[in-house]
């Protein structure tokens, strides 16, 4: 039953909403597009959350809360509009109204593009604290980059990964707001020397390259409260012609090829995920947006605070994701001496108390260097900071510290002619973290150990952690509702309340619920898949899921290698007893890394062989879904009975996707890898499965060269037979596989494929009798969701606050 006031509220809505559908569309609703539905929806829904944007602001303007900036060059949002609708408590209003108008909610919510502002898991997850941080109700904001093209879309075409740009901005956007009166000038290029100016020498900087940052700020809205904190994206763009100018006194030419210079910079994001790609524009692109983001925190800090900034360490955290924004630690000494005539010391206090940064990653290749011709090029004030930075931590090294010249060296910022942006983050930086247990301990005992070893005060383990509202609340709607008539809603901002589930693991009712939401939801995705692949699968079949972006450390080949193996098992003894086994994958390789498009290129090989042969009799499916993304993500979670974790142990830092399964009732197979170990300590041994090397194992072998995959080859008939398969013209006209059989035999397995795989099919063959036991694995998938209360990002963003940015 409906009360009076929500009947209202119903037919308010109404009413605005078909006035609005005329303002945007010029029609009446029953002429009215999809798209004009969804814009309509969406600017109802902006005023709203605008409202309480305004009051979030002003409050924290009167309240002197330490607010926290992250800074990050990807935030990867997702869509908006159904979070709004829900985390304004609205949804049932809303659901009703449409239906009361003949409208379909989901085709309207299906019309919002999806901003790819980020490639993965970094990018993902400062949403994840952006959403937990406003639900929280803390002062914390963004700032990064307006990309005009976030990550290409993914097509598989004839088996393979095809690139096409990515327009999220083509039907304009309604969630952000342009806000040109805030922007600034970045200076680029131009040279610098010294004059004495009144006996005194001071440096000049002259003929340099203005372009002007122009941010747009999209609301970041908490969950069932009244706080809605900012994102700020800045968007590069021509000084308008006149005063490009007066600038530069060029031409008219000039003034169009700078026109399009200046867009460059925010045109694109790049694709690259875990590795440094060395390009200009990527440089330009980090000093831009950390640029024009600290201008204007330090120019709004004076306004609130007498034009003071002595304390603005304590006031103002500036968190620095990963090596992109390093440049935050020399542009802040140059906007604290140059701009605001702070001396060197009082400049580096203010600085190194106010930053913070994360590492994210220990592989080699995504460790940012940068040519020191180049930075002196684009940025040469920042040059000349960062080489007296780098002077002046030498000589607390030699007279503080007392290291020998080698010792300086190998912790210098400067090395080979190069910048090491880790090591300037974490010089300028008074906490460096890791993002799960091991990789933190990895980062103090081998990436960063130099520095550990002179500041071990400085390191510091925070585990990730993922929103359930998107990740549980939002996509299993199922789910949220059965979890809260059994234990209330308390669980929905203390999620560790989902403890409480545990009551009913005797519970035959609850169990069955729970079993058919899952099935429900494997069938939702199988509608998807048909749709899409117009392949059938079968929603009974164990949905075994790897998604993820395409690395050979994830080793998806591992995966894909034991299908392979499957289908020989099953074609060699059709009549053997067979658990009906569905393999999803789905996941974008970056453009130039071949070696990930020859995996994309392999599974699809693979699905096509097993898909389409009658003796499998569908009892094997393979599907390779394209172009995932945030949203895709949120049809798959909920729909999977195990969650692929598989990557070689030390390399992947935490893994995220790990988590966002689990909350939806997964079972990990996994290595002892990132917070993989933390899941298996949160659910007990009984409830993941694990397998393959160890990290202590995988460093041992690698430190005597590798280990020999020739002799696993050698000794194991079942891997001759999938290696001989990748050459021997199995795959017809889909191609040989000759780079992958000789990186596995000829490289050596860099990845311990090999190595693992018969450890991966026993874990394999525990997962098929596990599941033929109902009872046991709904007990194991209860304790997946019951237990995955400290992967919130509400308690990470929390340790954030308690241990590194000390807020609270
Ligand atoms: C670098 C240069 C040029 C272009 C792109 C990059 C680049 C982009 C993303 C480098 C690294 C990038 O991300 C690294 C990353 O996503 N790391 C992942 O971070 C997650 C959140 O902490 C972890 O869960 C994953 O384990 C880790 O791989």
């Amino acid at each position: 039953m409906k009360s009076p006031t929500q009947l209202k509220e119903i037919e308010d809505f109404k009413s605005a909403y078909i006035k609005k559908i005329e303002e945007v569309s010029g029609e009446y609703l029953a002429l009215s597009s999809h798209l004009n539905q969804y814009q309509a929806l969406a600017e109802i829904v902006m005023e709203k959350v605008a409202t309480q944007w305004a009051k979030t602001s002003a409050q924290y303007d009167t309240i002197p809360h330490k607010r926290v900036y992250l800074f990050s060059i990807e935030f990867l949002i997702g869509r908006l509009l159904k979070s709004y609708v829900n985390s304004l408590n609205w949804e049932e209003t809303v659901k009703i109204a449409m239906h009361e108008l003949g409208l379909d909610y989901q085709t309207i919510l299906d019309q919002e593009t999806d901003p790819g502002l980020g490639n993965g898991g970094l990018g993902r997850l400062m949403a994840c604290f952006l959403e937990s941080a406003a639900t929280l109700g803390l002062p914390f904001h963004g700032n990064g980059i307006h990309y005009k093209h976030g990550l290409f879309e993914q097509k598989i075409i004839n088996g393979e990964q095809v690139e096409v740009s990515d327009n999220w901005l083509r039907n304009g956007y309604p969630f952000e707001i342009r806000k040109p009166n805030e922007s600034v000038i970045v200076k680029f290029y131009g040279d610098i020397h010294y004059e004495k100016v009144n006996g005194a020498l001071t440096f000049v900087y002259e003929n340099y390259e203005p372009i002007l940052a122009v941010p747009y700020d999209l609301p970041v809205k908490g969950y069932h409260n009244s706080t809605v904190n900012s994102l700020r994206l800045w968007s590069a763009e021509p000084l308008d012609e006149f005063d490009l100018l007066s600038f530069n006194k060029g031409q008219f030419i000039d003034a169009v090829r700078h026109k399009s210079e200046a867009e460059a910079i925010t045109q694109i994001l790049y694709p690259n995920d875990n590795e440094a790609g060395g390009k200009l524009l990527r440089l330009k692109q980090e000093y831009f947006f950390v640029c024009a983001g600290l201008k204007r925190i330090i120019s709004r800090f004076k306004r609130f605070n007498q034009n003071c900034l002595d304390d603005f360490s304590e006031k103002i955290a500036i968190h620095i994701n990963d090596t992109h924004p390093a440049l935050c630690g020399p542009e802040m000494m140059r906007i604290l001496m140059d701009d605001e005539g702070l001396s060197w010391n009082d400049a580096w206090k203010i600085t190194q108390n106010s930053l913070t940064f994360t590492n994210h990653t220990v592989l080699p290749e995504a460790l940012e260097k940068w040519p020191v011709e180049m930075m002196k090029f684009l940025i040469p004030r920042i040059y000349m900071i960062i080489e007296e930075i780098n002077r002046q931590f030498g000589e607390s090294l030699r007279l503080k510290a007392g290291l020998n010249e080698l010792q300086i060296s190998a912790l210098s910022i400067i090395q080979d002619n190069q910048i090491n942006m880790a090591n300037l983050a974490i010089v300028c930086s008074h906490s460096v973290n890791g993002v799960a247990e091991l990789h933190s301990k990895i980062l103090k005992e081998e990436t960063f150990n130099g520095y550990y070893k002179l500041f071990p005060e400085r390191f510091h383990s925070v585990t990730n952690g993922v929103t359930p509202r998107r990740f549980l609340i939002n996509c299993n709607t199922n789910l949220r509702d059965l979890i809260t008539e059994s234990i209330g809603t308390e669980w929905i901002k203390n999620l560790y309340d989902l403890e409480n589930l545990m009551r009913f693991k005797n519970d035959l009712a609850f169990a069955k619920r729970f079993c058919q939401i899952k099935l429900d939801n494997k069938i939702r995705l199988s509608h998807y898949i048909k749709q899409q692949n117009q392949i059938v699968v079968n929603p009974e079949s164990i949905f075994d899921i790897q998604v993820k972006r395409i690395h050979e450390y994830k080793r998806q080949l591992l995966n894909a290698l034991h299908v392979l193996h499957l289908y020989n098992c099953l074609k060699a003894n059709p009549n053997q007893e067979f658990i009906p086994r569905t393999f999803i994958f789905a996941g974008k390789a970056a453009p130039g890394y071949y070696f990930a498009k020859e995996i994309i290129k392999l599974i699809n090989a693979i699905a096509e062989l097993v898909n389409n042969d009658p003796a499998i009799h569908d009892r094997i499916k393979v599907v390779f879904l394209a172009n995932f993304n945030v949203s895709l993500g949120e049809i798959i979670y909920p729909a999977a009975n195990i969650s692929e974790q598989i990557s070689t142990a030390g390399k992947e830092a935490s893994g995220t996707s790990n988590m966002k399964f689990m909350m939806n009732g997964a079972i990990t197979l996994g290595t002892m890898d990132g917070a993989n170990i933390e899941i298996y300590e949160a659910v007990g041994k009984e409830n993941i499965v694990t397998f393959g090397l160890s990290s202590d194992e995988v460093t041992h072998y690698e430190k005597q060269g590798g280990y020999s995959s020739i002799e696993v080859y050698e000794s194991n008939e079942h891997i001759q037979k999938i290696m001989h398969q990748l050459i021997d013209g199995t795959f017809g006209h889909l191609g040989n596989f000759q780079s992958i059989y000789d990186s596995l035999l000829l490289y050596n397995d860099t990845y311990f494929i090999l190595k693992d795989f018969d450890s991966y099919l026993g874990a394999q063959k525990r997962i098929n009798s596990i599941f033929q036991d109902k009872t046991k694995w709904f007990n194991m998938a209860l304790h997946n969701v019951a237990y995955s209360g400290r992967f919130s990002s509400d308690r990470a963003v929390l340790d954030y606050q308690k241990k590194i940015w000390k807020t609270i």
